[in-house]
């Protein structure tokens, strides 16, 4: 009698090895694709590295002929720096740091250098007027007493039709008015030239506060010990009762003179000016200010300007 049973099994045995097999060689053909995969990345690795050398190489290849051209410079740049005394080296470096350091200076000396130029004096002597002259040309009558310092950067009007370098100029018509004088100390500090306008025709019955806002302007710390000259300019000529340019500063001269013993007397009391004016025992003149006080002439109504102009153009350089 036969049994089916061996039968059955050889057959599942059969069936299980070839499972087995499948198993295996799915399993050794991933891995073999995984290998295959890793190897090819390396390929790839070492075909850019391999690349990357030869555009190495042909770089230098490049470079070659620009070194040796170097090469041979600084060959040449040691035979001559050899055949040349040191002394001379020496001066020629020395030569060129020289002149560095000068053009240096130079550049930072033109930048401190200031375009600034106040106007200032008692209200109603003409500042506002004479402002628009200098940048207009026109006197823009109607002006009425200034509340806020006017202020502009400008080339003057008389010279816009020049030709070449003109330095603007920074003005600044200060208000006259008592309460807003202290506004002038913003911009004297960093002034090149301060204009004091005088009103030639009023001038008799103010010269006493004309005198006494002029001593407190030349006796500041700040006009005294940067020796900011200054223009006295007596404005309104254009009228015959305008007082001349010398009554005036003989005037103010005599007036400042009798300033000196009173304020003297004040500072004894320990309310002081910053600085002393003029010559102690000797008659007040401006000619012995520190800084440089000169009278002038002019009518902002008509443009009769010029020497307000030149002291403007001397004290700011193109
Ligand atoms: N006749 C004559 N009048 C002038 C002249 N300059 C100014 N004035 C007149 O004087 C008056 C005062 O002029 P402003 O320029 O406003 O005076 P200011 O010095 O600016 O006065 P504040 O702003 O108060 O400090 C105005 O009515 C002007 O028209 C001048 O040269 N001649
Ligand atoms: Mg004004």
């Amino acid at each position: 009698m036969f049994s089916c049973k061996p039968v059955k099994n050889a057959k599942k045995n059969a069936s299980v090895k070839i499972l087995g097999f499948g198993v295996w060689a799915e399993h050794s053909i991933s891995q073999l694709k995984l290998s295959v995969f890793e190897n090819l990345d390396q390929l790839v690795v070492v075909r850019k590295r391999v690349m990357d050398v030869d555009r190495i190489e042909l770089v230098k290849a490049q470079l070659q002929p620009f070194l040796r051209q170097g090469e041979e410079y600084v060959r040449r740049v040691e035979e001559i720096a050899r055949q040349i005394p040191p002394i001379q080296i020496y001066i020629a470096v020395g030569a060129v740091f020289f002149t560095t350091f000068i053009l240096y200076l130079i550049r930072a000396f033109k930048h401190t250098i200031s375009n600034t130029i106040v106007l200032t004096g008692l209200s109603g002597g003409g500042k506002t007027v004479l402002f628009y002259q200098l940048r207009d040309g026109s006197s823009h009558q109607g002006t009425v007493t200034s509340m806020e310092p006017n202020e502009g950067i400008f080339v003057l009007n008389s010279e816009t039709s020049k030709k070449g370098k003109i330095k603007a100029v920074h003005l600044v018509d200060v208000p006259g008015h008592s309460r807003l004088r202290f506004k002038l100390d913003d911009y004297v500090p960093k002034a090149a030239g301060i204009v004091f306008v005088v009103d030639a025709v009023e001038f008799l019955p103010n010269c006493r506060a004309v005198s006494e806002y002029l001593y407190d302007i030349l006796t500041k710390a700040s006009v005294v010990k940067r020796k900011i000259p200054l223009l006295i300019l007596c404005n309104k000529v254009d009228k015959v009762t305008a007082h001349t340019k010398e009554f005036i500063r003989k005037q103010l001269e005599k007036e400042i003179d009798k300033l000196r013993t009173s304020r003297k007397a004040v500072s004894d009391a320990d309310i002081s000016n910053e600085f002393t004016l003029g010559v102690p025992g000797e008659v007040f003149s401006f000619s012995q200010c520190v800084n440089k006080v000169t009278v002038a002439e002019a009518s902002a109504l008509t443009g009769e300007i010029q020497p307000l102009e030149q002291f403007i153009r001397e004290r700011v350089k193109p």
